[in-house]
């Protein structure tokens, strides 16, 4: 049987999961995991790049020990927009940053004074958040050689090829979206170095073998392969994603909440940038049109919050708490700015209840239940904007990656929007990363149909229907976006 390792980077925690291939059936097994967390210095966000670089590694290894020569490629993907900058020699310049670092808002207000926010979403089809690539490198000045965003990074230390796949490289900002090709025009005008940037390299391309001392390092065959596979995690989940109707949209859920659907051509129009909306660029180059929702973020820096201050939180027994607790007795727009960094999330959500006249959420679950009743009713908003944008009916909902575990969230996101969900698998983005790679290898055949097959025969996901009245969460809503929005 052919092994594949797909290495997925998260903002919480990283893994490398051992994807075994039979047929068009890929099942997967954890190799290793290890925790990820930006790390505050001097005001500064930063990623433990180099702690990453280990975990992966080790994880190799672990896939080495029980696979051994039936490993026949490599892949990583990891959240977006972030990069490493490297010298002439190929080496690393500096610690990269985290996307949540406050340097991308400021530089965000300087170059869209400059480019006007409606032309940029017109020629890139990125939604202008601060944290764009494009906004993080007008914020440093740079004698850099090369760019390579993380994926690339860690495949340039595991292959010695640089790459820019494409999946990610839609993500920067960067990119004309009718080339599908760097924007000269853009960097020139922003004064940005053009040559730190290599060519688009599609997902889904073999880069070469390891180099020798990797494989030597981690016990994998000096025949195996890196695929640069569809190295955005959300690019890899929506790979994985079992559709059964054309009348489906996704969340991959985790950190964010990523809510979307996959189309032929981007929509970038006024009302789609004022919806809150950008196009990716998927695997097999389809459009990944979807709205960035703040994610069970809101719920991991609350636990975090909690364990702080001394308060011992057992996940499952809050969110059965989170479960019996009221509906809907407060509701936030975890989109407001002021959840984005890092920090004392329950006090920044009292803050909120107080100042908008609601209940204020006392304990943790009814701080909970407040952030799983809110994140419902966002992804009811994004689903009804995208309804509106697309022209197109959805009638079911996939909710993919490691939020789909949450059964509270499901059966909340099946209530609001009123839509059958289908939970799974949670596991979506190393399916994904796998499925790419595995067609990269002929072991699946190629086009986005058999990899629809593929994601179905190796996913069973769970049904929620709606259960309950849409009056509560229609009057929710108004409440917590205003009666127009
Ligand atoms: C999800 C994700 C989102 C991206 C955000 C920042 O992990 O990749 O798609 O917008 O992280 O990189």
């Amino acid at each position: 049987m052919t092994v594949l390792a797909a290495v997925d980077l998260g903002a919480s925690s990283g893994r490398v999961m051992a994807a075994h291939v039979s047929g068009n059936r890929i099942g997967l097994t954890e190799a290793a995991r290890f925790p990820n967390r930006a790390v505050p210095v001097r005001g500064r966000l930063y990623w433990d790049v180099l702690g990453l670089w280990s975990g992966v590694l080790d994880g190799l290894r672990a896939v080495a020990a029980s696979a051994g020569d039936d490993t026949a490629a490599v892949g990583v993907d990891s959240w977006a927009v972030d990069y490493g900058l490297l010298d002439a020699d190929g080496h690393l310049l500096a610690n990269p940053r985290c996307y949540r670092d406050p340097r991308g808002a400021e530089a965000r207000a300087e170059v869209l004074a400059r480019t006007g926010a409606e032309d940029l979403f017109a020629l890139t089809g990125v939604q202008p958040q601060p944290f764009n690539t494009v906004f993080q490198l007008a914020a440093e000045t740079t004698r850099a050689h090369r760019l390579l965003l993380i994926p690339d990074l860690l495949g340039y230390w595991l292959s010695g090829e640089a790459a820019w796949e494409a999946t990610n490289a839609s993500t920067t900002g960067l990119i004309d979206q009718a080339t599908g090709d760097w924007s000269r025009d853009l960097t020139d005008a922003l004064g940005l170095d053009l040559s730190v940037l290599g060519p688009i390299t599609p997902a889904g391309t073999v880069l070469g073998p390891l180099l020798p001392e990797i494989a030597e390092a981690t016990g994998l065959s000096a025949a195996t392969e890196y695929i640069a596979t569809a190295s955005h995690d959300t690019a890899a989940a929506v790979a994985a994603v079992p559709y059964e109707t054309d009348r489906a949209a996704y969340i991959s859920c985790g950190t964010w909440s990523l809510v979307g659907t996959e189309r032929d051509t981007p929509i970038a129009t006024p009302a789609a940038l004022d919806a809150g909306f950008t196009n990716e660029r998927g695997a097999d180059g389809t459009v990944r049109f979807l709205r960035n929702v703040a994610g069970l973020w809101l719920l991991s820096e609350s636990v975090d919050t909690w364990r702080r201050q001394g308060t011992d939180v057992d996940l499952p027994a809050l969110l059965d708490a989170a479960a019996a607790a009221e509906r809907l007795r407060s509701v936030v727009d975890p989109d407001d700015p002021r959840f984005a960094d890092p920090g004392d999330m329950p006090e920044r959500i009292r803050a909120y209840c107080a100042e908008t006249g609601q209940p204020v959420p006392a304990t943790p679950a009814e701080t909970a239940a407040c952030i799983l009743d809110s994140l419902a009713l966002a992804h009811r908003r994004a689903i009804e904007a995208l309804e509106a944008l697309t022209g197109e009916a959805v009638d079911t909902v996939h909710i993919v990656g490691g939020g789909s575990k949450n059964t509270l969230l499901c059966q909340l996101t099946a209530d609001a929007t009123g839509r059958t969900v289908l939970a799974g698998p949670d596991e979506a983005t190393a399916l994904g990363n796998a499925l790419v790679q595995a067609q990269a290898l002929g072991l699946i055949e190629p086009g986005p149909e058999a990899r629809r097959a593929a994601a179905r025969a190796s996913a069973q996901p769970r049904r929620h229907e709606p259960q309950g009245p849409q009056t509560p969460w229609t009057q929710a809503s108004q409440r917590l976006l205003g009666p127009n929005r």
